[in-house]
C-alpha cells in the first residue's frame, strides 16, 4: 500500500493507482474487485468503520425494505453460502454485521484509512492523474477516482426553524447515537414520515410516554410482514443460484419479479382488487409498484391503486380524521419512495401516539422546549429529525472535485447533474461514480446497482491498462444525449408530478429534475455492455498508446418506442413484404385488434362517401365539441396496399378529441387490386365531396383538413394539389404525418433507417411495387413533391427521425416553404415511422401529436371549436 501520508511526488508515477471513497456495500467491493485485478488502491472513510448507510443510520426499527436475499452480494458464492439472513428484511445491526463479515472475508480493512474525509480532490492535467487531500493531512495523487459515496449519505441540512434552541435530546436519523439512546418514559417528537419516520415511530411509540408525529407529506405505506426469508424465494435461489442472480441483474428492478403486463383500464374491479390484495399481501415494494403495467405512467391506473392503499389506511386507523391525514393525496403512488412498515397505521391509534398534520397547522419554530405550530406548543423531551437527505449528489458535491480547466463539479451540475451513464463526467477524467444520479440506483435493489456499476468500473479500468490509456472521459456530445434520454425516461413517468428527494425537491434550490435514471436495470445494463463491447461509446481515452474517442451517442430512441420495437422483434413475426398480400393484411389485421381502447367519441358513425370509381367505405368520428367544428379528411397509412376502415382508428379518435375536430376516414382502393392512380383519384373524389358537404357532416366548411399518415399522407398531399388545379372546393389546411412525397428511394434516411424500425427500405419498394410502375411514379399524382407547390393550403408536415421517410417529409416541407406556403415542420425526436400512431402505448408521441394539432389550429382560418 502506497504511503497515504507522503507528498505527491507530482512526477512519474502517482501514488496509487485507484482512491475509493466510501467503505459501504459500493466501496468495499470496488476495493475487492480492483485489488483482485491488481491495481494499487487506497480507500478512505468518514466513518470509523465499514457500513456506510448501515454505518450511520442505527435508529430504532431501521431495516432494509428490499428483502435482503436479494440485497447483498452476489459476485460469490462461497459468500452467498457463508452467510444466512435469518429474517425477510433484515435490521440495521444484521446488515452491518453482515459488511463487516464481507470486510473481515476479504481483508478489505487493510485498505481504507478510517475517520478521514476526502476534503479535495483535483484533476492534474499534465499528468493525467488527481490529487487528493484529506482532512487528517493526507495528500496523496490517483490515477482514478472512484466515489462510492452513497446515494443517501449526506442529511439534508435543518430546515425546521429554531431546531437549534431546542434544549432538550436532539437525534438525527441518520446519524443516531451508536450507545443507543433511552427513550423510555419521555415525550418524542418526530419529525418526518418518511421510510426513516415510518420506520421508527412505532419503535419509538413502544417506549416513549408521548409520541408526537409532525407529519407535512402523508407516505404512501405497505405492511412489510416481516418474517422469515419468503420460502419460494429461498427454494428458487437453492434451486439455481446462479439462474436467479443472472434474473435480478437483467430485470427492471433488481430483484427478479416479472413485470405485469396489464393496463388498469383493461380489467374489470373485481379483478383489479383482486390483483392488488395479492400484492399487497407479499408485503415487497416491486409487488405494489407492479399492480399494472401502466401505474407509473398513467394518472388513472395510479389513482387506482392509490385508492386501494388509501382504504388500507381507513381500514387501520380508527379516527376517520386521522386516517384522512394520514393519506397521500398531493402526489402519485410511487412518485415519492414508497414505504415498508410494521404496525405504522395502527400506531396512531394508540393513546399516547398523536398526529400533528403540518399541512393545517405548520411549524412556526421549535423553541427551548418544544414545537410550536400555528395552533399549539407541543411540549418534548426529544425530538427526532427524519427529515431526509440531499439525495444522489450531496455526498459528491461535498468532496466537489476540480476538473479540466480548474472547473469545480457543482459548477459544471450548476443546472442539474450531467453525466454519462450516471457513471462519468465530461470535464473530469478518470472519476468514477457509483451509481451516481442518472443511473438506476435508487430506483433499484442498491445491491444489484452496485455490484453492475463496481464490475462495469473494474473491467473499464483492465481495459484501459492493457491498452496503454491513461485516461478516460466522456464525450459532451455523448454526454447531452444521455442526459436528453434520462430526460425522455422520465417524461413519460408521474415522477414530475411529485415534490420528492427523487427529484431534489426537498433540498432548496436543488435544480429540479428527476435525478435516478428510471430506463430499469436490465436495460440499463445493456447499454452499459454495449459502450464497453463497442470499445467505450461516447467516450475519449488517451495515453502514451495514443487517443481514442468515439463519437457515438447512445439511447437516441425514445424509451418506449425502443421497448416497443423490443417486443416486436421478440414475436419474430415475418417481414410483411415477404408474405402474400392478403397474409400481409390478415397480419395488420390481427395486430390492430391488440390496440388499447382510443378515446371514447359522443358518435362513430359508418357511411359512404363517392369515390372516383363508385363508392367508398368511410367512419365519421364525432367528438363531444363546440359547432361549427374542423372536419378532418383522413387517408390512413399502410402503403397504398394494406388497411380499411379500422386502420389508425387510435389516431382518428386521438386526433378528434385534440382538435375537438369531426373525422371522416375514407377507405381508398387499394393496391394491387387496383394500382395506381386508383388510390389517389379516389382521394380526390372523397375530399372533394367531403369539403362540399362539410356543413352536412357537421363541420365548418371554411376549416376543411386533409390529412393522412405515411401512404395515406401521400394521398392527402396529392389531393389537396389536384383541388388546387380543379379551383377547389377550398381545403384549409394539410397534415402529412410521416407521408411518402417521393418515389426515390435513394434519400439519405433511407439508408440510414434502412432497417430496424418497422417501416424498411425493402417493404417500402415491395409497396411501391405493387402500387406503381416505374414510369408512373415520377408523376405528381404519385410523388407529389415533383409537383407545382404554389397556392396549396398552408401545411402541418410531420417527420420521425427513425423513419425511412424521415428525408420524404423533410424535402416536402422545405418545398413548399420555398414555394411560399406557410408550413410547419415537426421533426419527432427519438420517435419511427409507426411511433406517432401508437396512441396510449407510446406515451412520448403525445406532446409530439399535441404540438402537431396546436399547429394545425394556427392554420385553421377561424379558431373556433377549441
Ligand atoms: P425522506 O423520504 O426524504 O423523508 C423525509 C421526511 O421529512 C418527509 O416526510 C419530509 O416531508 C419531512 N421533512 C423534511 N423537511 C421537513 C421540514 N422542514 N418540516 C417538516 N417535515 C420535513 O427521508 P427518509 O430518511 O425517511 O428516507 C430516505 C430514504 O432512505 C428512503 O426513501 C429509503 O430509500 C431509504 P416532505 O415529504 O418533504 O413534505
Amino acid at each position: 500500500m502506497a504511503d497515504v501520508n507522503s507528498q505527491a511526488s507530482g512526477h512519474g508515477e502517482p501514488d496509487v493507482d485507484v482512491v475509493v471513497v466510501g467503505a459501504g456495500m459500493a466501496g468495499l467491493y470496488q476495493v475487492h474487485r480492483l485489488r483482485q485485478a491488481g491495481f494499487r488502491v487506497q480507500g478512505f472513510e468518514a466513518a470509523d468503520d465499514v457500513g456506510g448507510t448501515w454505518y450511520w443510520n442505527r435508529y430504532p426499527g431501521a431495516r432494509c425494505d428490499i428483502t435482503t436475499l436479494d440485497y447483498c452480494y452476489s459476485f460469490d458464492p462461497e459468500l452467498e453460502r457463508a452467510w444466512q439472513w435469518s429474517e425477510k428484511y433484515a435490521t440495521q445491526p444484521e446488515i452491518l454485521a453482515y459488511l463487516q463479515f464481507v470486510a473481515d472475508r476479504y481483508d478489505l480493512r487493510r485498505s481504507f484509512r478510517f475517520s478521514t474525509k476526502v476534503t479535495r480532490a483535483a484533476w492534474d492535467e499534465e499528468r493525467d492523474h488527481w490529487r487528493i487531500a484529506t482532512d487528517q493531512g493526507d495528500e496523496l495523487t490517483c490515477r482514478f477516482l472512484v466515489m462510492a459515496t452513497g446515494c443517501l449519505s449526506v442529511p439534508k441540512t435543518w430546515d425546521v426553524p429554531g431546531v437549534e434552541r431546542f434544549q432538550g435530546e436532539t437525534y438525527v436519523t441518520g446519524r443516531w447515537p451508536h450507545q443507543g439512546v433511552d427513550l423510555a418514559g419521555k415525550r418524542v417528537g418526530v419529525i418526518g414520515t418518511g421510510s426513516s419516520g415510518i420506520q421508527c415511530i412505532p419503535e419509538i411509540a413502544k417506549v416513549a410516554a408521548q409520541v408526537v408525529v409532525f407529519q407535512r407529506t402523508p407516505n404512501f405505506s405497505a405492511p412489510a410482514h416481516h418474517g422469515p426469508p419468503p420460502a419460494e424465494r429461498v427454494a428458487a435461489l437453492a434451486a439455481d443460484r446462479d439462474a436467479y442472480r443472472e434474473a435480478a441483474r437483467w430485470s427492471r428492478g433488481g430483484v427478479p419479479i416479472e413485470p405485469t403486463t396489464v393496463f388498469a383500464a383493461q380489467v374489470p374491479e373485481e379483478e383489479r382488487r383482486a390483483r392488488f390484495e395479492a400484492r399487497w399481501a407479499e408485503g415487497e415494494l416491486f409487488s405494489i409498484l407492479n399492480v399494472f403495467a401502466d401505474q407509473g405512467t398513467r394518472l388513472e391506473a395510479n389513482e387506482v391503486v392509490a385508492e386501494f392503499i388509501r382504504e388500507k389506511i381507513r381500514q387501520q386507523v380508527k379516527d376517520p380524521e386521522v386516517a384522512e391525514a394520514l393519506s397521500p393525496r398531493n402526489h402519485p403512488f410511487g412518485t415519492k419512495r414508497p414505504c415498508l412498515d410494521d404496525g405504522y397505521y395502527a400506531t396512531y391509534n394508540l393513546p399516547h401516539v398523536r398526529l400533528v398534520d403540518l399541512r393545517r397547522t405548520p411549524i412556526e419554530t421549535v423553541d427551548e422546549t418544544g414545537v410550536r405550530t400555528s395552533a399549539e406548543h407541543v411540549d418534548l423531551d426529544v425530538l427526532v429529525l427524519a427529515t431526509g437527505f440531499d439525495a444522489m449528489t450531496g455526498a459528491v458535491l461535498a468532496v466537489d472535485p476540480v476538473g479540466r480547466g480548474g472547473q469545480r463539479l457543482s459548477e459544471a451540475w450548476a443546472e442539474g447533474p450531467s453525466t454519462y451513464l450516471g457513471l462519468c463526467v465530461a470535464g473530469f477524467p478518470n472519476l468514477f461514480l457509483i451509481t451516481g444520479p442518472q443511473s438506476p440506483s435508487v430506483l433499484s435493489n442498491m445491491a444489484v446497482s452496485i455490484e453492475q456499476h463496481v464490475e462495469w468500473v473494474s473491467d473499464c479500468l483492465e481495459r484501459l491498462r492493457a491498452e496503454g490509456f491513461t485516461a478516460i472521459e466522456p464525450t459532451e456530445t455523448a454526454q447531452a444525449g444521455w442526459g436528453r434520454h434520462c430526460e425522455d425516461c422520465a417524461a413519460i413517468t408521474l415522477h414530475p408530478l411529485a415534490d420528492s428527494w427523487y427529484m431534489g425537491a426537498n433540498v432548496p434550490g436543488k435544480r429540479r429534475v428527476l435525478y435516478p435514471y428510471i430506463g430499469g436495470v436490465g436495460p440499463y445494463r445493456k447499454i452499459c455492455d454495449q459502450v464497453a463491447a463497442g470499445g467505450y461509446l461516447g467516450f475519449e481515452r488517451r495515453g502514451p498508446a495514443g487517443t481514442a474517442r468515439d463519437e457515438t451517442v447512445v439511447c437516441q430512441l425514445q424509451p418506449d418506442v425502443a421497448l416497443v420495437l423490443d417486443l416486436m422483434n421478440s414475436l419474430g413475426l415475418p417481414p410483411l413484404e415477404t408474405l402474400p398480400v392478403d397474409q400481409a393484411r390478415a397480419t395488420m389485421t390481427a395486430m390492430n385488434a391488440q390496440r388499447l381502447p382510443g378515446p371514447a367519441m359522443a358518435s362513430v358513425e359508418d357511411l359512404t362517401v363517392p369515390g372516383a370509381a363508385g363508392p367508398l367505405p368511410a367512419r365519421r368520428y364525432e367528438p363531444e365539441a363546440a359547432v361549427p367544428r374542423p372536419l378532418v379528411v383522413w387517408f390512413h397509412g399502410g402503403g397504398w396496399v394494406l388497411g380499411d376502415l379500422d386502420s389508425d382508428d387510435l389516431l382518428r379518435r386521438d386526433l378528434a378529441e385534440r382538435l375537438r375536430a369531426a373525422v371522416l376516414s375514407v377507405n381508398y382502393r387499394h393496391a394491387p387490386e387496383h394500382r395506381y392512380p386508383a388510390a389517389a383519384l379516389d382521394a380526390v373524389a372523397a375530399l372533394a365531396w367531403a369539403a362540399e358537404h362539410a356543413a352536412e357532416l357537421g363541420a365548418d366548411p371554411a376549416q376543411v383538413v386533409a390529412a393522412g399518415w405515411s401512404a395515406g399522407g401521400n394521398l392527402a398531399a396529392v389531393a389537396c394539389q389536384q383541388l388546387r388545379d380543379q379551383g377547389g372546393p377550398p381545403i384549409a389546411a394539410q397534415l402529412l404525418l410521416c407521408p411518402v412525397t417521393d418515389c426515390d428511394l435513394e434519400r439519405p434516411s433511407y439508408r440510414a433507417n434502412a432497417e430496424g424500425y418497422v417501416l424498411t427500405l425493402p417493404m417500402m419498394r415491395w409497396f411501391w411495387d405493387l402500387y406503381a410502375d416505374p414510369e408512373d411514379r415520377t408523376s405528381p399524382l404519385a410523388s407529389p413533391l415533383r409537383g407545382a407547390l404554389g397556392g396549396l393550403p398552408p401545411a402541418v408536415v410531420v417527420t420521425a427521425q427513425f423513419d425511412p421517410l424521415h428525408d420524404d417529409g423533410a424535402a416536402y416541407a422545405q418545398a413548399l416553404q420555398q414555394a411560399g406556403v406557410p408550413v410547419t415542420h415537426l421533426d419527432a425526436r427519438g420517435h419511427t415511422h409507426t411511433s406517432l400512431t401508437m396512441v396510449g402505448l407510446v406515451l412520448s408521441g403525445e406532446p409530439v401529436r399535441a404540438e402537431m394539432v396546436e399547429a394545425l389550429r394556427q392554420v385553421l382560418p377561424a379558431r373556433v371549436g377549441v
